[in-house]
């Protein structure tokens, strides 16, 4: 049976948490063989290891900022997310923040700053981050949105806060609307799924930025049109290599390489796959799958994680799992807050 949107909303954010905190052993890593992924995920069995003992990430971090922000101001309140970011940077840098978006989060900080999108807008000489970190903490505002238009403009905007450049916020919105559709059910039909985030796409990159910063970067007019295109070819294929996931979508720090390279993974592994085991279910085998990839694995999984969670539900995620990672009660929390927002009529259109 499918699972209740309550279940939906606490596998969104506990698989975004644990894609996070398990895929933290291999970001950066260039070559991950399976048998090194099954390893890691086979010790997390182990129950003498302790609880919480991976932790979590800047993605969770500021995915819970994000949740909070939200949920204490029922909207989006750009002041106040910004406050929460430059907070939680404080009190702890060590969680391993791209180069770039420290400068930001160190400018957020100032009670004397007007305009909390100008720190943002002069990073990388003014072109903007194209990083990931926008989209990593994408998810909550599909659970704090019922249409599809507000977790569009509103992820927009979450990611600006520190992600200036076109294909840094539009891979934000990306991923938002992945979760999003995959909260509806979506991703029972996986073809109309991936063609409807495309024609959402086609949308937001027909915008005169959007092509202007493309054409900046030297990438085609609709780049991220383009990578969805090439992740629908990758699910015609009857056998798909690793190495050519990696060619054709990326699986690095960059929004574009990696928004559709996690959904992606989450559509190859809704059925079982060679190498990976029977026992597992589609979000343990997606998130064993986005590890594979190497490259920046924990954000990957983090994506993935939240788009499969959203689509198989809390329930069958393994307990071991849960209890292995840092920030998972948290997240479950907030899930939860955010599901009781949801029902309240003022969220609706
Ligand atoms: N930072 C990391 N991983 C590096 C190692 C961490 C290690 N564990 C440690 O603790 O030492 N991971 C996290 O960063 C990613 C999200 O980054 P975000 O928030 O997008 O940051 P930033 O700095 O804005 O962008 C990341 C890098 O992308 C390049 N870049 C972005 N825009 C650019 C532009 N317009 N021109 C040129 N380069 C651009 C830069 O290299 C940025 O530093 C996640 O993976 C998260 O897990
Ligand atoms: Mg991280
Ligand atoms: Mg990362």
């Amino acid at each position: 049976a499918a699972p209740v949107m309550l279940s939906r909303f606490r596998g969104a954010l506990v698989g975004s948490v644990l894609g996070d905190c398990i895929g933290g052993e291999f970001e950066g890593a260039v070559d991950v063989p399976l048998d090194r992924v099954l390893q890691h995920l086979g010790a997390l069995e182990d129950e003498t290891r302790g609880d919480g003992i991976l932790q979590y990430s800047d993605d969770t971090a500021m995915m819970q900022c994000v949740a909070d922000s939200l949920l204490t101001r029922m909207a989006f309140d750009e002041r106040d997310m910004a406050r929460r970011f430059a907070k939680e940077y404080n009190l702890a840098p060590g969680r391993g923040y791209g180069s770039g978006v420290i400068q930001v989060l160190r400018k957020l900080a100032s009670p004397h700053l007007k305009d909390v999108f100008q720190p943002a807008q002069a990073q990388f000489g003014g072109r903007g981050s194209f990083g990931n970190g926008g989209a990593m903490r994408a998810a909550p505002f599909a659970l704090a949105f019922r249409s599809r238009a507000d977790v569009c403009r509103y992820s927009r905007l979450g990611a600006m806060l520190t992600h200036s450049c076109s294909l840094g916020y539009n891979g934000a919105a990306l991923q938002a609307l992945a979760v999003h559709l995959s909260l509806q059910g979506a991703l029972a039909l996986p073809k109309e799924f991936i063609n409807k985030l495309i024609s959402e796409m086609e949308e937001m990159e027909k915008d005169e930025t959007a092509q202007l910063d493309a054409k900046a970067l030297n990438l085609s007019d609709f780049p991220y049109c383009s990578r969805l295109h090439r992740v629908k070819e990758l699910m015609d294929r009857n056998s798909v290599s690793i190495e050519e996931v990696i060619s054709e979508l990326g699986n690095g720090i960059a929004a574009l390489q990696s928004v559709p390279t996690a959904i992606f993974c989450v559509l190859h592994c809704l059925e079982p796959r060679d190498g990976l085991p029977e026992r597992f279910g589609g979000l343990e085998r997606t998130i064993a799958y986005s590890l594979a990839l190497g490259g920046d694995t924990d954000t990957i999984a983090c994506m993935a994680g939240a788009i499969a969670g959203a689509h198989y539900g809390i329930d069958p995620i393994p307990q071991s799992w849960q209890k292995s990672c840092e920030g998972v009660e948290e997240a479950d929390d907030l899930a939860r807050r955010l599901y009781d927002l949801y029902c309240l009529p003022q969220f609706e259109e």
